[in-house]
């Protein structure tokens, strides 16, 4: 089975070096991509010269700063078109652990299409958080799992794992999303398509160096999205078709 873990950077020159290594400490036979659209602080030379001294890490460089989404979607298509079987998510910044990478590997090799690292089921928790991130996290995955109607307990979660067959039935030049409702977009589209998604409890850790790139734009097109996703398969769901997924 051939790995390999993208991760999106935009000025993450203090975190990446330190993720990487974990990483290839935890999961030697994971290949990685960093996904850099042209961070000023220089995370995109770094990346080549890690590179450069490993041959399982590769980096895609792009022009500029187009979102989370967009900086995932290309990666997406650079490690199903080198003919990975599994394509992780994971942020640069240490929240992920590459530690528990494996169980994600291991939710899927018991059959899941899609495995979702999530703070909030049974063993999950958030280390360093402050009230006002827990409650908009926790705040955001109830209106979507109301809306959406799934049981997805963290859908807005970003540590991610896919068969690469997963994200070949997911039409990713559809993915409407560049914020942080990306990781919303995908579940949804992979639980309407009939995969099955299995939540993994995850220990999530607030990044120790560097920016948060949250904003309230990013919480507002969450909104927005959600909204209109969940009254349009509800209005399909009316007028016949039944699009009600549940995981
Ligand atoms: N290539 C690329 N990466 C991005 C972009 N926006 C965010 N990222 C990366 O995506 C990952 C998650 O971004 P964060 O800023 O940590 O966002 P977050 O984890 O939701 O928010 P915090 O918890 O506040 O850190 C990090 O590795 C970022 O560097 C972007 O526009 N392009
Ligand atoms: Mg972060």
């Amino acid at each position: 089975m051939r790995v390999v873990t993208i991760i999106p950077t935009f000025n993450e020159i203090d975190s990446l070096p330190r993720t990487i290594a974990r990483l290839r400490a935890a999961v030697p036979d994971s290949d990685v991509l960093v996904v850099d659209d042209n961070s000023p602080d220089g995370t995109g030379q770094l990346a080549d010269s890690l590179a450069a001294r490993d041959r399982a890490i590769h980096v895609l460089h792009r022009q500029g700063k187009e979102g989370l989404g967009a900086a995932y979607i290309a990666g997406f298509k650079w490690g199903l078109e080198a003919g990975y079987d599994v394509l992780v998510e994971m942020d640069a910044d240490g929240s992920h652990q590459p530690e528990e990478l494996q169980r994600l590997l291991s939710a899927l090799d018991n059959g899941a299409d899609m495995a979702k690292g999530s703070r909030w089921i049974r063993g999950g928790k958030v280390v360093n958080w402050p009230l006002h991130r827990k409650l908009l996290s926790l705040g955001g995955s109830l209106y979507s799992r109301i809306l959406l109607g799934v049981g997805i307990k963290d859908i807005t979660g970003g540590y991610n794992a896919f068969k690469s067959a997963t994200l070949r039935r997911i039409d990713l030049d559809s993915v409407e999303s560049v914020g942080y409702c990306f990781q919303i977009d995908l579940t949804w589209k992979t639980l309407k398509a009939g995969l099955t998604v299995r939540e993994v409890p995850i220990t999530f850790v607030e990044r120790e160096f560097g920016d948060s790139k949250m904003s309230g734009n990013i919480v507002l097109e969450s909104i927005l999205l959600v909204t209109k996703w969940g009254l349009r398969s509800r209005w399909k769901a009316l007028r016949g078709g039944n699009t009600s997924t549940r995981a």
